[in-house]
């Protein structure tokens, strides 16, 4: 089956699952809900939990196979339902409000940081066993990616990830702007499986269109403090006239560069910082400004708190990068005390 694409358009056909509509899938979720089926479940109950779509429960075979790979007996059913959300036809909207609601358990209108850490195990460990590719983290991997799915995904910072939030995250980091979203995305993204590895299972090339030269080349969910992100192979020619390059930073996302004649315009999901292009190199730009924005967040302990990475003093580019991180992610009070500082150490010189 390997990376199902929605939105074929084929007919419906209970054996398989990439004909089969968001609205089946519906179905099987709510009876999961109504029927209060429990999060692991066996085979002759995954079966009744099938038959909510037309009383049949012709898939329940292949899926079963391929959610209990070592033949355990019991798979757990949000893995499963991540598998059939993500291999079924379906708009992205649908199937991002979908996502959420299997995942806010307490209907509370948001994702907690709890719900997240089931919610990314339970997708990724379905898109492992769907795609039957890459292996599921292990469990500090699997910490690590949550915890920075967590902070990525929480934009403003208030511990809980709203819908809007939840639905942002989703389509502009993990489906990267695009309007479907396949399993072997996810896998890629997550740094679960390799480029190579996701480009070998793409059903059929990407028109490709200067929309989005900045390829993601690999995880944007690992370890903060790994190292530089690789430049992107080639730069690209930009709508704005000015020579446009990116990577990928993990745990940070996509950043471009532009430069345009004097100036250098950093942009990480559409937060623009610009400066005066000093000479420095793109990739090195590139690669400062992904490190500030990588080291602004860091878990202290089990809080899930955002800091601020420590001042460098004896780097102009630096400092005003990270000043304007700062002010973007609202952090006045901090942006406007290191200026008083600044201010003095200029005065002082
Ligand atoms: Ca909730
Ligand atoms: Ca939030």
């Amino acid at each position: 089956m390997g990376a199902t694409q929605s939105g074929s358009g084929a007919p419906y056909d209970p054996n398989k699952l990439e004909t089969w509509k968001l609205q089946h899938v519906q179905m099987i979720y709510d009876k999961y809900v109504s029927d209060n089926f429990d999060f692991g479940v066996t085979k002759p109950d995954f079966k009744t939990l099938m038959t909510a779509v037309d009383g049949s429960d012709e898939l329940a075979d292949d899926l079963w196979d391929m959610m209990d790979p070592k033949q355990a007996g019991m798979i757990a059913t949000l893995e499963a339902l991540c598998a059939l959300i993500v291999g079924c036809q379906g708009d992205l909207d649908g199937k991002v409000d979908l996502t959420f609601n299997c995942f806010d358990f307490n209907n509370g209108g948001d994702i907690s940081y709890d719900e997240m850490v089931i919610l990314m195990s339970s997708a990724l460990s379905g898109m492992v066993k769907l795609a039957k590719q890459g292996m599921p983290p292990d469990d500090a991997e699997m910490e690590k990616l949550t915890d920075n799915a967590f902070l990525d995904a929480d934009s403003d910072m208030n511990g809980t990830i709203h819908k809007k939030e939840f639905s942002d995250w989703v389509k502009n980091q993990i489906a990267q702007n695009k309007t479907t979203l396949t399993t072997m995305d996810i896998l890629q993204t997550f740094g679960l499986i390799t480029a190579d590895q996701a480009a070998e299972s793409a059903p059929a090339p990407a028109p490709t269109s200067e929309a989005d030269p900045f390829a993601v080349e690999e995880s944007g969910g690992g370890d903060q403090s790994s190292a530089p992100p690789a430049p992107a192979p080639a730069a690209a020619e930009g709508s704005g006239g000015g020579v446009w390059s990116g990577t990928v930073a993990a745990g940070v996302g996509s950043v471009k560069v532009e430069h345009t004649g004097s100036d250098v315009v950093f942009d990480l999901n559409g937060k623009t910082a610009q400066c005066q292009d000093h000479g420095f190199s793109s990739v090195s730009d590139l690669q400062q400004f992904a490190k500030l924005f990588a080291t602004r967040l860091k878990v202290e302990g089990k809080k899930k708190d955002l800091v601020l990475g420590p001042w460098k003093h004896n780097d102009d580019l630096k400092d005003f990068l990270q000043l304007c991180i700062v002010n973007l992610a609202d952090k006045a009070t901090a942006l406007k005390q290191r200026k008083v500082v600044l201010d003095r150490q200029v005065a002082a010189m």
